[in-house]
């Protein structure tokens, strides 16, 4: 079978039905790729499965592809210069989309990735019901013997710094930084993911909703031929990275938290002036001051910090649910103000600090969870696409199950 050529990855593809695409990112990697291709074919026979190559060489690396005369079908996504700015990562997002198959498979083409993997952990995908399969050189079994002392350092303090920048998401992946992983088509949507550079997995893990997703161990061995494309910056990049990926996982929190800050000094001007100025009552001065303060922050809660949730249910579902929520909070609150205060002897601030605290993570968490909830679909993180037509993808044919609200 001859290579197929396509410079245009959305387009419509008539394909023999595959089970597996193998999208292997190149960029000078002409000595590497015939040897990968007959270590795929021996590894995956009695499997449909095709190879996707997505090439930014600079030497003969796509016409040693073309010239490849293989079992396996074969495509050839040869990017432009100008298509190349969001390196590695880019490159395998543009092989996902051009797949058709319901297995992915990502892996390098400098054979340090043992192709016998890829069948292994395709067993193992389906064995387990997984929606992801991790190849980890960091779990019992794994190792990095194919790298230098000083490149296995690197890679293991990194793989624990990014285990560290996200404890949460990353809690059950001991390899977060691997270049070899096996995915269900389908069980991420690519427009969603913004790569930058090596570490694609790392997105997609951080980016997506929940999904299965189990270890296997490999040996990450020798490059068998040409030169490393890992560098200083590809360090920077993937720090750059984290920054992005932590801001946008954090973004509604710190967006929540900020309008929970100006709703709070608002309240207490709003109090000193109907108290000091205008001399009201203290508890109606109180009451009015709340209300005004509930309605004002509805609007930058409602467009602001969850501006990208708004699609999910009625917006007159939520705010009825927002208003109850903060007004049973502000009894709530008077209440245990009033418990905190009288054994401690009226010391006010940190005893309203406390009740503030433990309103504004309630208030949090009900809010996240169940009033500006998520579809199952949508990503973990905001994202740039939400304003547009892939927020109207999202839109439910109908109000959000009954199981997600109050
Ligand atoms: N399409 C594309 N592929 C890339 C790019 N950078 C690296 N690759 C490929 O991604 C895979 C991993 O790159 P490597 O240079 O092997 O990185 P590494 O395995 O961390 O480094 P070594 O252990 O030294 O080989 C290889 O198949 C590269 O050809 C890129 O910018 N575009
Ligand atoms: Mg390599």
């Amino acid at each position: 079978m001859h290579t197929r050529m396509i410079d245009d990855t959305s387009s419509a593809m008539s394909r023999n039905q595959t089970t597996l695409s193998v999208i292997v990112p190149t960029r000078n990697e002409a000595g590497n790729v015939a040897r990968l291709v007959a270590g795929l074919e021996a590894a995956l026979a009695g499997v449909a499965a095709e190879i996707i190559f997505v090439d930014d060489s600079d030497d003969e690396t796509p016409a040693v592809i073309q010239a490849l005369d293989s079992t396996m079908a074969i495509t050839l996504i040869a990017r432009p210069p100008e298509r190349r700015a969001n390196g590695l990562g880019g490159a395998v997002i543009e092989g996902f989309r051009a797949a058709q198959s319901p297995w992915l498979c990502v892996m390098d083409a400098d054979l340090q990735h043992p192709p016998a993997m890829v069948a292994a952990m395709l067993q193992k995908a389906e064995d387990d019901a997984a929606d992801l399969v991790i190849g980890s050189r960091l779990i019992s079994g794994g190792d990095m013997h194919g790298l230098s002392k000083r490149r296995n350092i690197v890679s293991h303090v990194l793989a624990w710094t990014t285990k560290l920048a996200f404890p949460m998401r990353l809690r059950q992946i001991s390899d977060p930084l691997t270049g070899l992983f096996l995915i269900r088509n389908g069980a991420v949507n690519w427009e969603t993911l913004q790569p930058d550079g090596f570490k694609i997995l790392l997105e997609i893990v951080v980016r997506s909703p929940k999904m299965r997703i189990v270890e296997l161990p490999f040996s990450f061995g020798e490059r068998h031929d040409g030169r490393s494309k890992a560098s200083a910056y590809e360090v920077v990049r993937l720090l750059r990275h984290y920054a992005k990926l932590r801001y946008s996982a954090d973004s509604y929190l710190i967006r929540f938290l900020l309008i929970g800050l100006v709703g709070l000094l608002n309240h207490t001007a709003l109090l000193f002036l109907f108290t000091q100025l205008f001399g009201w009552h203290p508890l109606l001065a109180f009451v009015v001051a709340s209300e005004t303060t509930i309605l004002g922050n509805w609007f930058p809660v409602e467009w602001w910090a969850f501006d990208d949730r708004r699609l999910v249910n009625d917006p007159r579902w939520r705010f009825v649910r927002y208003w109850g929520l903060n007004n049973a909070l502000m009894l709530v609150s008077t209440a245990l103000l009033w418990l905190l205060t009288a054994p401690l002897s009226n010391d006010l601030l940190p005893a309203s600090l406390s009740a503030i605290c433990a309103m504004t993570i309630f208030r949090w968490l009900v809010s996240d969870l169940r009033i500006w909830t998520r579809l199952p679909q949508q990503p973990l993180t905001r994202n740039r696409l939400a304003h547009s037509n892939h927020a109207e993808r999202l839109r439910p044919s109908h109000d959000a199950p009954k199981s997600d609200r109050l």
